[in-house]
Protein backbone atom coordinates (compact mmCIF):
# COMPACT_ATOMS: atom_id res chain seq x y z
CA UNK A 1 0.00 0.00 0.00
CA UNK A 2 1.11 3.41 -0.92
CA UNK A 3 0.69 7.06 1.48
CA UNK A 4 -0.77 8.81 -1.13
CA UNK A 5 -4.19 10.84 -2.18
CA UNK A 6 -6.45 8.46 -3.03
CA UNK A 7 -9.58 10.19 -3.37
CA UNK A 8 -10.11 8.74 -7.35
CA UNK A 9 -10.66 5.65 -5.62
CA UNK A 10 -12.63 6.52 -2.90
CA UNK A 11 -16.38 5.17 -2.30
CA UNK A 12 -16.09 2.68 -5.39
CA UNK A 13 -18.69 -0.13 -6.12
CA UNK A 14 -17.79 -3.48 -4.80
CA UNK A 15 -17.48 -6.36 -7.59
CA UNK A 16 -19.04 -9.40 -7.64
CA UNK A 17 -16.35 -12.52 -8.46
CA UNK A 18 -17.46 -15.79 -8.20
CA UNK A 19 -20.79 -14.53 -6.20
CA UNK A 20 -18.74 -12.64 -3.75
CA UNK A 21 -18.11 -9.07 -3.34
CA UNK A 22 -14.67 -7.58 -3.45
CA UNK A 23 -13.17 -4.34 -3.84
CA UNK A 24 -13.38 -2.21 -7.78
CA UNK A 25 -9.74 -3.32 -9.18
CA UNK A 26 -9.65 -7.13 -7.71
CA UNK A 27 -11.16 -7.72 -10.86
CA UNK A 28 -9.36 -6.87 -13.54
CA UNK A 29 -6.57 -8.04 -11.42
CA UNK A 30 -8.57 -11.73 -10.44
CA UNK A 31 -5.82 -13.79 -12.95
CA UNK A 32 -2.39 -12.33 -11.41
CA UNK A 33 -4.09 -13.24 -7.74
CA UNK A 34 -5.35 -16.55 -8.34
CA UNK A 35 -1.67 -17.34 -9.92
CA UNK A 36 0.37 -15.82 -7.31
CA UNK A 37 3.43 -18.19 -6.73
CA UNK A 38 3.84 -18.56 -2.83
CA UNK A 39 6.98 -19.97 -1.12
CA UNK A 40 7.65 -22.55 1.01
CA UNK A 41 8.57 -20.09 3.84
CA UNK A 42 5.94 -18.06 3.16
CA UNK A 43 3.42 -17.71 6.68
CA UNK A 44 -0.35 -16.47 5.79
CA UNK A 45 -2.14 -14.58 7.93
CA UNK A 46 -6.07 -15.41 6.66
CA UNK A 47 -9.08 -14.53 8.39
CA UNK A 48 -12.38 -12.52 7.72
CA UNK A 49 -12.31 -8.96 7.92
CA UNK A 50 -12.31 -7.21 11.37
CA UNK A 51 -11.12 -10.15 12.99
CA UNK A 52 -7.57 -9.85 14.61
CA UNK A 53 -5.53 -9.53 11.33
CA UNK A 54 -3.54 -6.39 12.52
CA UNK A 55 -3.13 -8.10 15.93
CA UNK A 56 -1.73 -11.40 14.93
CA UNK A 57 0.09 -10.17 12.25
CA UNK A 58 2.54 -8.01 15.01
CA UNK A 59 2.50 -10.85 17.07
CA UNK A 60 3.86 -12.72 13.66
CA UNK A 61 6.53 -9.98 12.75
CA UNK A 62 7.64 -9.32 16.66
CA UNK A 63 8.02 -13.24 16.97
CA UNK A 64 10.28 -13.96 13.48
CA UNK A 65 12.22 -10.89 14.68
CA UNK A 66 12.86 -12.35 18.12
CA UNK A 67 11.00 -9.42 19.72
CA UNK A 68 13.36 -6.92 18.50
CA UNK A 69 11.18 -3.97 18.59
CA UNK A 70 12.87 -1.43 16.58
CA UNK A 71 13.32 -3.68 13.66
CA UNK A 72 10.05 -4.15 13.99
CA UNK A 73 9.15 -0.38 13.58
CA UNK A 74 10.62 -0.90 10.03
CA UNK A 75 7.76 0.02 8.27
CA UNK A 76 3.81 0.13 8.49
CA UNK A 77 2.16 -3.43 9.61
CA UNK A 78 0.72 -3.19 6.25
CA UNK A 79 4.23 -3.09 4.21
CA UNK A 80 5.76 -5.59 6.64
CA UNK A 81 2.85 -8.52 6.25
CA UNK A 82 1.24 -7.22 2.85
CA UNK A 83 -2.45 -7.98 1.65
CA UNK A 84 -1.87 -10.45 -0.90
CA UNK A 85 -5.20 -9.71 -3.17
CA UNK A 86 -5.50 -6.10 -2.65
CA UNK A 87 -4.98 -4.67 -5.88
CA UNK A 88 -6.09 -1.21 -6.85
CA UNK A 89 -4.29 0.72 -9.16
CA UNK A 90 -2.53 3.69 -7.89
CA UNK A 91 -2.61 2.66 -4.07
CA UNK A 92 -1.88 -1.00 -3.80
CA UNK A 93 -0.64 -4.40 -5.45
CA UNK A 94 -0.09 -6.96 -3.02
CA UNK A 95 0.95 -9.56 -6.02
CA UNK A 96 3.86 -7.11 -6.94
CA UNK A 97 4.84 -6.55 -3.22
CA UNK A 98 5.42 -9.80 -2.28
CA UNK A 99 7.09 -11.16 -5.38
CA UNK A 100 9.48 -8.36 -4.26
CA UNK A 101 10.22 -9.30 -0.99
CA UNK A 102 12.38 -11.31 0.67
CA UNK A 103 11.79 -14.38 1.85
CA UNK A 104 10.12 -15.40 4.80
CA UNK A 105 7.25 -13.22 3.66
CA UNK A 106 4.01 -13.16 5.62
CA UNK A 107 1.26 -12.68 3.53
CA UNK A 108 -2.08 -11.07 5.05
CA UNK A 109 -5.29 -12.48 2.82
CA UNK A 110 -9.24 -11.69 3.25
CA UNK A 111 -10.00 -14.47 0.71
CA UNK A 112 -12.60 -17.35 1.34
CA UNK A 113 -10.94 -20.59 1.59
CA UNK A 114 -12.22 -22.00 -1.64
CA UNK A 115 -10.65 -18.84 -3.91
CA UNK A 116 -7.62 -18.78 -1.55
CA UNK A 117 -4.45 -19.62 -4.53
CA UNK A 118 -3.59 -23.15 -4.91
CA UNK A 119 0.19 -22.18 -4.83
CA UNK A 120 0.04 -21.72 -1.23
CA UNK A 121 -1.58 -25.24 -0.64
CA UNK A 122 0.71 -26.68 -3.58
CA UNK A 123 3.81 -25.35 -1.37
CA UNK A 124 2.66 -26.56 1.99
CA UNK A 125 2.61 -22.99 3.44
CA UNK A 126 2.04 -22.87 7.23
CA UNK A 127 -1.36 -20.59 8.09
CA UNK A 128 -2.75 -19.26 10.93
CA UNK A 129 -6.62 -18.61 10.76
CA UNK A 130 -7.76 -15.86 12.93
CA UNK A 131 -11.97 -15.56 13.45
CA UNK A 132 -13.64 -13.58 15.74
CA UNK A 133 -17.60 -13.45 16.67
CA UNK A 134 -19.71 -12.51 13.97
CA UNK A 135 -21.77 -9.41 15.87
CA UNK A 136 -18.65 -7.52 17.21
CA UNK A 137 -17.08 -8.08 13.23
CA UNK A 138 -19.78 -6.67 12.17
CA UNK A 139 -19.62 -3.66 14.35
CA UNK A 140 -15.94 -3.36 13.58
CA UNK A 141 -16.85 -3.65 10.06
CA UNK A 142 -19.49 -1.34 9.92
CA UNK A 143 -16.75 1.74 11.96
CA UNK A 144 -14.38 0.39 8.70
CA UNK A 145 -16.87 0.86 6.25
CA UNK A 146 -17.03 4.48 7.40
CA UNK A 147 -13.51 5.38 7.77
CA UNK A 148 -11.92 3.37 5.14
CA UNK A 149 -12.74 5.19 1.97
CA UNK A 150 -11.98 2.43 -0.42
CA UNK A 151 -14.73 0.83 0.86
CA UNK A 152 -18.38 1.29 -1.06
CA UNK A 153 -20.66 3.45 1.03
CA UNK A 154 -21.77 1.63 4.13
CA UNK A 155 -25.11 3.06 4.57
CA UNK A 156 -27.02 3.21 7.85
CA UNK A 157 -25.86 0.68 10.86
CA UNK A 158 -29.38 -0.95 9.66
CA UNK A 159 -28.66 -1.01 6.36
CA UNK A 160 -25.30 -2.13 6.49
CA UNK A 161 -26.26 -5.01 8.71
CA UNK A 162 -28.73 -6.25 6.59
CA UNK A 163 -25.80 -6.46 3.63
CA UNK A 164 -23.94 -8.42 6.53
CA UNK A 165 -26.15 -10.38 7.62
CA UNK A 166 -26.90 -11.57 3.50
CA UNK A 167 -23.10 -11.78 2.87
CA UNK A 168 -23.43 -8.55 0.59
CA UNK A 169 -20.02 -6.58 2.16
CA UNK A 170 -16.89 -7.41 0.62
CA UNK A 171 -14.94 -10.50 1.34
CA UNK A 172 -18.69 -12.23 1.62
CA UNK A 173 -20.43 -14.03 3.92
CA UNK A 174 -19.09 -14.35 7.54
CA UNK A 175 -20.64 -17.82 8.15
CA UNK A 176 -19.27 -18.79 5.13
CA UNK A 177 -15.80 -17.89 5.75
CA UNK A 178 -15.34 -19.03 8.94
CA UNK A 179 -16.88 -22.32 8.12
CA UNK A 180 -14.88 -22.78 5.20
CA UNK A 181 -11.36 -22.35 6.39
CA UNK A 182 -12.41 -24.43 9.34
CA UNK A 183 -13.42 -27.25 7.27
CA UNK A 184 -10.14 -27.14 5.90
CA UNK A 185 -8.15 -26.96 8.95
CA UNK A 186 -7.46 -30.66 9.84
CA UNK A 187 -6.14 -31.42 6.24
CA UNK A 188 -3.16 -28.79 6.32
CA UNK A 189 -0.76 -27.26 8.13
CA UNK A 190 -2.80 -24.07 10.02
CA UNK A 191 -3.38 -22.39 13.10
CA UNK A 192 -7.02 -22.25 13.73
CA UNK A 193 -7.07 -19.08 17.02
CA UNK A 194 -9.92 -16.89 18.54
CA UNK A 195 -9.71 -13.34 18.86
CA UNK A 196 -11.74 -13.99 22.10
CA UNK A 197 -9.31 -16.70 23.42
CA UNK A 198 -6.36 -14.02 22.44
CA UNK A 199 -8.12 -11.39 24.79
CA UNK A 200 -8.70 -13.84 27.32
CA UNK A 201 -5.41 -15.23 27.45
CA UNK A 202 -2.89 -13.44 24.93
CA UNK A 203 0.18 -15.70 26.74
CA UNK A 204 -1.81 -18.68 25.96
CA UNK A 205 -2.08 -17.92 22.72
CA UNK A 206 1.02 -16.23 21.96
CA UNK A 207 2.66 -19.57 23.24
CA UNK A 208 0.57 -21.26 20.66
CA UNK A 209 2.12 -19.01 17.90
CA UNK A 210 5.27 -19.39 18.66
CA UNK A 211 4.80 -23.16 18.77
CA UNK A 212 3.65 -22.61 15.99
CA UNK A 213 6.52 -21.15 13.74
CA UNK A 214 9.15 -23.10 15.70
CA UNK A 215 10.44 -20.48 17.23
CA UNK A 216 12.30 -20.74 20.85
CA UNK A 217 12.02 -17.13 22.30
CA UNK A 218 12.89 -16.29 26.43
CA UNK A 219 10.19 -15.46 28.62
CA UNK A 220 11.50 -11.75 28.86
CA UNK A 221 10.68 -11.50 24.99
CA UNK A 222 7.56 -13.02 25.45
CA UNK A 223 7.05 -10.59 28.15
CA UNK A 224 8.34 -7.70 25.82
CA UNK A 225 5.97 -8.73 22.70
CA UNK A 226 3.04 -9.33 24.76
CA UNK A 227 3.58 -5.58 25.71
CA UNK A 228 4.41 -4.37 21.82
CA UNK A 229 1.11 -5.98 21.26
CA UNK A 230 -1.25 -4.88 23.32
CA UNK A 231 -4.42 -2.68 22.42
CA UNK A 232 -2.64 0.16 24.28
CA UNK A 233 0.90 -0.23 22.36
CA UNK A 234 -0.28 -0.77 19.36
CA UNK A 235 -3.39 2.16 19.08
CA UNK A 236 -0.66 4.56 20.17
CA UNK A 237 2.52 2.88 17.44
CA UNK A 238 2.07 4.60 13.71
CA UNK A 239 3.54 1.56 12.63
CA UNK A 240 0.77 -0.41 13.96
CA UNK A 241 -2.54 1.69 13.61
CA UNK A 242 -3.08 2.63 10.32
CA UNK A 243 -2.27 6.42 10.19
CA UNK A 244 0.19 6.66 8.08
CA UNK A 245 -1.71 5.94 5.45
CA UNK A 246 -3.00 9.37 4.10
CA UNK A 247 -6.74 10.68 5.53
CA UNK A 248 -7.81 10.12 2.31
CA UNK A 249 -7.65 6.43 2.05
CA UNK A 250 -8.04 6.18 5.71
CA UNK A 251 -10.43 8.61 7.84
CA UNK A 252 -9.20 7.97 11.99
CA UNK A 253 -11.58 11.06 12.61
CA UNK A 254 -14.12 9.46 11.52
CA UNK A 255 -13.31 6.30 13.22
CA UNK A 256 -9.80 5.23 14.64
CA UNK A 257 -8.88 2.36 13.05
CA UNK A 258 -7.73 0.77 16.65
CA UNK A 259 -11.13 1.66 17.91
CA UNK A 260 -12.10 -0.35 20.88
CA UNK A 261 -10.37 -3.68 20.95
CA UNK A 262 -13.03 -5.22 22.92
CA UNK A 263 -15.32 -8.04 23.04
CA UNK A 264 -19.51 -7.55 23.21
CA UNK A 265 -19.86 -3.79 21.82
CA UNK A 266 -22.42 -5.21 20.09
CA UNK A 267 -24.44 -4.74 22.69
CA UNK A 268 -23.93 -1.27 22.43
CA UNK A 269 -25.24 -1.08 18.92
CA UNK A 270 -27.38 -4.08 18.29
CA UNK A 271 -31.29 -2.95 18.91
CA UNK A 272 -33.46 -6.55 20.32
CA UNK A 273 -35.17 -6.43 17.03
CA UNK A 274 -32.22 -6.62 14.75
CA UNK A 275 -30.38 -9.24 17.82
CA UNK A 276 -33.04 -11.51 17.10
CA UNK A 277 -32.89 -11.38 13.82
CA UNK A 278 -29.20 -11.41 13.32
CA UNK A 279 -29.62 -14.66 16.10
CA UNK A 280 -32.12 -16.82 13.73
CA UNK A 281 -30.05 -16.19 10.75
CA UNK A 282 -27.09 -17.44 13.02
CA UNK A 283 -28.40 -20.57 13.72
CA UNK A 284 -29.44 -21.36 10.33
CA UNK A 285 -26.18 -20.81 8.93
CA UNK A 286 -24.53 -22.17 11.57
CA UNK A 287 -26.41 -25.36 12.34
CA UNK A 288 -24.12 -28.45 12.09
CA UNK A 289 -21.20 -26.79 12.40
CA UNK A 290 -18.55 -27.62 15.54
CA UNK A 291 -17.59 -24.32 15.49
CA UNK A 292 -18.01 -22.47 18.78
CA UNK A 293 -18.04 -18.32 19.31
CA UNK A 294 -18.16 -16.60 22.30
CA UNK A 295 -19.90 -13.21 21.91
CA UNK A 296 -18.95 -12.56 25.39
CA UNK A 297 -15.92 -13.13 27.71
S1 LIG B 1 -8.57 -5.57 8.95
O1 LIG B 1 -8.86 -4.22 8.37
O2 LIG B 1 -9.54 -6.56 8.45
O3 LIG B 1 -7.21 -5.99 8.74
O4 LIG B 1 -8.87 -5.39 10.51
P1 LIG B 1 -8.40 -6.37 11.66
O5 LIG B 1 -7.03 -6.04 12.05
O6 LIG B 1 -8.71 -7.77 11.31
O7 LIG B 1 -9.39 -5.99 12.83
C1 LIG B 1 -9.42 -4.75 13.46
C2 LIG B 1 -10.05 -4.96 14.83
O8 LIG B 1 -9.07 -5.57 15.69
C3 LIG B 1 -8.87 -4.73 16.83
N1 LIG B 1 -7.47 -4.83 17.29
C4 LIG B 1 -7.15 -5.26 18.51
N2 LIG B 1 -7.90 -5.71 19.52
C5 LIG B 1 -7.26 -6.05 20.69
N3 LIG B 1 -5.92 -5.94 20.86
C6 LIG B 1 -5.13 -5.50 19.86
N4 LIG B 1 -3.81 -5.39 20.05
C7 LIG B 1 -5.73 -5.13 18.62
N5 LIG B 1 -5.27 -4.67 17.43
C8 LIG B 1 -6.35 -4.49 16.65
C9 LIG B 1 -9.21 -3.33 16.30
O9 LIG B 1 -9.42 -2.42 17.34
C10 LIG B 1 -10.47 -3.65 15.50
O10 LIG B 1 -11.58 -3.99 16.33
P2 LIG B 1 -12.67 -2.95 16.86
O11 LIG B 1 -13.73 -3.78 17.50
O12 LIG B 1 -13.17 -2.16 15.69
O13 LIG B 1 -11.95 -2.10 17.87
Amino acid sequence: MENCNIEHLQRQEAVEIQGILFFKGMDDAWDKIQNFQARPSDIVIATYPKSGTTWVSEMMDQIINNGDEEKCKRDSIYNRVVFMELIMPGFSDGVASLNKMPSPRLVKTHLPVHLFPVSFWEKNCKIIYVARNAKDVAVSYYYFYQMAQTCPHPGTWEEFLDKYITGKVCFGSWHDHVKGWWEKKNDHRMLYLFYEDIQENPKRELLKLIKFLEKDLSEEVIDKILHNTSFKVMKNNPQSNYTTLDPSAMDHTISPFMRKGTTGDWKNHFTVAQNERFDVYYQENMAGSTLKFRTEI
